[in-house]
């Protein structure tokens, strides 16, 4: 289809680019890293967001291209950040299939000289339910090299207590259908209460993803909410404007 070749012609021009969206420690809002977002910079359709193409990219198999590329963009970014910073990146059910997904990764650390400690890896559990023994091989060999792992968009999907209980995560990103704004009270907000007391006792660390209102932080930070993220701390931006914010920060 035209679409699938244009996807594959953008990737192939480099138009595919990481985006960076800030995460804060709560409730201080200090910046302790970023999430790499993928964006297509389009040569007539102007920049478009995953929602337009990671679908297709994961159906056709362009996707692993497209994620390892990303990585080793973002990964030679990072590298010059000030060093307590951190990266997230997300994989994608297909590369977590790919046996050899761990070396990938190395090889990405190695010839980018960024530490395999400030690197983190998001994955969601519609990665795990294809074969979770090759997930929990891949998932612990990276964690021996030090980079972690969190368990992304909880609270949705297939998720359950199952992979918790199965494999070792770092920690849990709180989706943010249950975030964007939570009504004190709400049965939302007692799920919220309750994910982060769950992944506190298994003793992981949470991020709530999606936070729009300074309402929320306070709350979120007194019921043990490590880390936040949404647009109320910064939107998703290009390296540019990351650098910029660096620079006035640092
Ligand atoms: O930025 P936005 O909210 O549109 O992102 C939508 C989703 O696309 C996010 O959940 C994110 O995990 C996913 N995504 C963004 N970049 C990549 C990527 O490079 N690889 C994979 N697998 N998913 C990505
Ligand atoms: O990988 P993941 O699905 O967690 O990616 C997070 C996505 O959520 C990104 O695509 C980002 O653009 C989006 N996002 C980040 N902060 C907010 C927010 O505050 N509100 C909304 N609606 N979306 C957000
Ligand atoms: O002013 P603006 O709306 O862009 O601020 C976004 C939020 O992100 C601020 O509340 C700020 O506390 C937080 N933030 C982002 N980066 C840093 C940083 O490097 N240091 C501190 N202290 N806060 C930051
Ligand atoms: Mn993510
Ligand atoms: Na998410």
């Amino acid at each position: 289809a035209l679409r699938e070749q244009e996807l594959r012609a953008g990737i192939l021009r480099g138009e595919i680019e990481p985006f960076y969206q800030p995460v804060v420690a709560l409730p201080g809002r200090e910046l302790i890293g970023f999430e790499v977002l993928a964006r297509w910079r389009h040569p007539d359709q102007g920049l478009l967001g995953p929602g337009e193409f990671i679908q297709l990219a994961e159906e056709t198999g362009m996707i692993a291209d497209l994620s390892w590329s990303l990585m080793r963009q973002a990964c030679n970014d990072a590298r010059l950040w000030p060093a307590h910073l951190q990266l997230a990146v997300n994989i994608s059910p297909l590369q977590l299939q790919d046996r050899q997904m761990p070396e990938r990764v190395l090889a990405i650390l190695t010839e980018t000289g960024f530490a395999p400690s400030r690197l983190e890896i998001e994955i969601t559990e519609t990665a795990l339910v294809q074969d979770l023994e090759a997930a929990r091989i891949a998932l612990r060999s990276l964690q021996n090299i030090g980079v972690r792992i969190a368990l992304d968009d909880f609270g949705t999907g297939y998720s359950s207590l199952y992979h918790l209980r199965e494999l070792k995560f770092d920690k849990l990103k709180i989706d943010r259908s249950y975030v964007a704004s939570i009504p004190l009270g709400s049965e939302r907000a007692k799920l919220v209460d309750a994910i982060i007391a769950l992944g506190s006792s298994l003793g992981l660390v949470t991020t709530a993803e999606g936070i729009e209102s300074a309402s929320s932080v306070e709350w979120l930070a007194e019921q043990g909410c490590t880390y936040g993220q949404g647009f109320l701390f910064g939107r998703p931006m290009d390296k540019p404007a990351t650098d910029l914010l660096l620079n006035e920060w640092s």
